[in-house]
């Protein structure tokens, strides 16, 4: 049985990772209509990816005798001033979600729930593939500067990478 502190620190969860959903959706909205096809794929599949981080939290909070919450969005950002500035944006909030997960384990810890962080390290995994992965685009962006021909590449290039490459996904 979760306690009720645990269970109010998780479904905080549960909004960060359904707002990183819409972030990233935002963000392949943008793209798509600018033409990069590849970048919004990638985006495509990063905010299903969120979606299924909420999904995972929500099914455990449950399980555990919980009640998970739906509640209600900010609104994301839904223009950028170039790719470049969106990919840093991604790398921020991915800092961000992992602030949020440190912040959790904590919370988990103080509480002695040692299930619950043992859950947590599935997350504590992802959260150090998806920074890498973040800086790796944005060390090829750099390299790419202003470029068309390299920024032609990378759109045809980025759908190929997933965050998500080395860990296990989701069973919800
Ligand atoms: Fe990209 O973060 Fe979820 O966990």
């Amino acid at each position: 049985m979760l306690k009720k502190s645990i269970e109010k620190a998780l479904n905080e969860q549960v909004r960060v990772e359904a707002e990183s959903s819409q972030v990233y959706l935002a963000m392949a909205c943008w793209a798509e209509v600018k033409g990069l096809d590849g970048i919004a794929k990638f985006m495509y599949a990063q905010s299903d990816e969120e979606r299924e981080h909420m999904l995972k939290l929500i099914k455990f909070i449950n399980e555990r005798g919980g009640h998970a919450q739906v509640s209600a969005l900010k609104a994301p950002n839904v223009t950028f001033n170039s790719f470049k500035e969106m990919f840093k944006k991604l790398y921020e909030h991915e800092i961000f979600v992992s602030e949020c997960i440190n912040k959790l384990v904590e919370i988990t810890l103080d509480e002695k729930d040692f299930s619950t962080h043992n859950f947590l390290q599935w997350y504590v995994a992802e959260q150090i593939e998806e920074e890498a992965m973040a800086r790796t685009i944005l060390d090829k962006i750099n390299m790419i500067g202003d470029d068309k021909g390299g920024l032609y590449l990378f759109d045809r290039d980025v759908q190929q990478l997933t965050i998500n490459s080395s860990v296990t996904p989701p069973d919800a």
